[in-house]
């Protein structure tokens, strides 16, 4: 079995700026710089036989390259239930429109449709028990971080393995967008 979703890939730029803001933050377990990544569909654990449907489907995508910019900090959950803080992007109708192409690929390679409403974000740090209140002011103090924008030029499949010291993300196959 292999667990796997549906990602950008960050340009090393923008990991590094990400990096800079990733400190500071009690409780905070940051994700480790070589795997920030914005997901648009996790697709969960499948048989390794599976894999050339979805690579198929994926393949068939079509789309033209196109800019984001990530620039506003928040959180999942409350109070101590926070367990994510995260970076999401500026409004992108073309990132909108990708992630529904992505989604229906998936769903024509036999994956139930993903029921939750994308939010188009980098996962910076996961909590166990989150400070709230230190959560809170981490996005306030960060509500002026501009990061640059920054080329969407591909999709990438990654498989995930989590392992004690942490999730391993390679990346199996690479889709490119065309030029616009
Ligand atoms: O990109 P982020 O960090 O938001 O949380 C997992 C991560 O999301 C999410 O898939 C991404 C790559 O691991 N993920 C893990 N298990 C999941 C599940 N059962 C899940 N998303 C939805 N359902």
């Amino acid at each position: 079995m292999v667990r796997l979703f549906v990602a950008l890939a960050l340009p090393d730029t923008i990991r590094d700026q990400l990096t800079g803001i990733c400190a500071g933050l009690p409780r905070a377990r940051w994700v480790p710089p070589e795997n920030l990544h914005l997901t648009l569909r996790f697709i969960g654990e499948l048989d390794r036989g599976d894999i050339p449907d979805i690579d198929d489907a994926l393949s068939r995508i079509s789309a033209d390259a196109f800019e984001i910019r990530l620039d506003t900090i928040g959180f999942f959950g409350r109070g101590r239930a926070i367990r994510a803080l995260w970076i999401k992007t500026a409004r992108s109708p073309e990132l909108a429109v990708l992630q529904a192409s992505v989604e229906s690929a998936m769903v024509r390679a036999g994956c139930a449709p993903e029921a939750r409403k994308f939010v188009p974000h980098v996962t910076l740090a996961r909590f166990r028990r989150a400070q709230s209140d230190l959560v809170e002011r981490f996005v306030a103090d960060h509500s002026m971080s501009k990061l640059d924008p920054f080329p969407v030029q591909a999709l990438t499949l990654y498989s995930s393995f989590l392992s004690h010291a942490g999730a391993i993300y390679t990346p199996e196959a690479e889709y490119p967008l065309g030029s616009p």
